[in-house]
């Protein structure tokens, strides 16, 4: 049998939920099986591009619902799964027992473990690690800043490998590893470590520079960082920097846009008293209520500086 699945590229969960496929399809239905991947990007529109069916199966995990026929096996947990209501009811529809969705679910990963053992009563007690770090990088339930700053954990490591590596080959060696090895013996590889080196450096210049810049004043520390460049930081810095502090806000200059970032720290053991989608919405911005932004076109800089403080000031009170 040739088993050809696709699986969110880039992404932690997606790389996790195709190895805990593989696991579980050579456990349950054939151990010679052969499998290929096939990484899946979400694209402007929603389009799935080109998408070539050519194996016995064709699996798609943490990833939209395609609506062909020759898809024969399909789990994922994001809101937006379904880009049609006739795709939706196609699913719905669906008899074969193969398809699961189910947005409470923190991981793809997860949705699938359970699955496998519920429905056709196989354990993989050998990806436990796998499963259990899925959750928490996908659901970002990190037990503290520390975890998710640090990067000491083989799980944050390769992470950032596959979100950031551009060789494809790799990602893929990834996913064929995690089925046989442990993460740490994953991340520890030459390859990885070779592709890791770069991420860490930028992480590490990225706390120098919020270490700099940072102001802290009752529970909000604020970050000018519109002097540096650095764009798509690791948002949990200034919660590990500034551990009191309640709520961050940071203003950064970017190539596309000026943004003004605000955030709450859920491990700052004060209650969140403000919604910070609805101050944000105040300046053309949104966001959750524990999480939001502005953003202002490039050459508005000043206006994003002056906003940036505003919330900051009304966030102490
Ligand atoms: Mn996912």
């Amino acid at each position: 049998m040739t088993v050809k699945i696709f699986y969110h590229d880039h992404c932690f969960d997606g790389a996790c939920s195709a190895a805990v496929f593989a696991c579980f399809y050579r456990r349950a239905f054939d151990a010679r099986a052969q499998f290929r991947y096939a990484g899946l990007m979400h694209r402007p529109g929603g389009s799935f591009g080109e998408i070539h069916f050519d194996a016995d199966e064709h699996v798609i995990l943490d990833f939209k619902f395609h609506p062909s026929e020759k898809v024969t096996w399909w789990f994922d947990h994001h809101q937006s799964a379904f880009l049609t209501v006739v795709d939706e009811a196609l699913f719905r529809a669906d008899t074969s027992g193969k398809k699961f969705f189910d947005p409470t679910y923190k991981s793809c990963t997860k949705l699938i473990a359970d699955v496998a053992r519920d429905r056709f009563g196989v354990e993989l007690p050998e990806l436990a690690e796998l499963i259990y770090w899925a959750d928490i990088v996908d659901g970002a339930q990190y037990p503290d800043a520390e975890t998710a700053v640090n990067l000491t954990a083989p799980a944050m490591q390769l992470t950032l490998v596959l979100e950031g590596s551009k060789d494809h080959r790799l990602r893929q060696d990834i996913v064929r590893a995690l089925q046989e090895r442990s993460l740490a013996e994953v991340a520890t590889a030459p390859e990885v470590q070779s592709a890791f080196a770069p991420i860490r450096a930028r992480h590490e210049r990225a706390i120098e520079i919020f270490r700099k810049v940072g102001e802290c004043q009752d529970g909000v520390v604020f970050f000018d960082l519109t002097d540096h460049d650095i764009e798509g930081y690791n948002k949990f810095i200034a919660y590990w920097l500034y551990p009191q502090a309640r709520y961050s806000v940071s203003v950064s200059r970017g190539t596309y846009r000026s943004k003004v970032s605000v955030g709450y720290n859920p491990w700052s053991g004060r209650p969140r008293e403000h919604n910070i989608a609805s101050l944000c919405e105040r300046y053309g911005g949104g966001g959750h209520a524990v999480v939001g932004a502005v953003s202002l076109p490039p050459n508005e800089l000043d206006r994003a500086k002056v906003i940036a403080r505003e919330i900051a000031a009304a966030l102490r009170n």
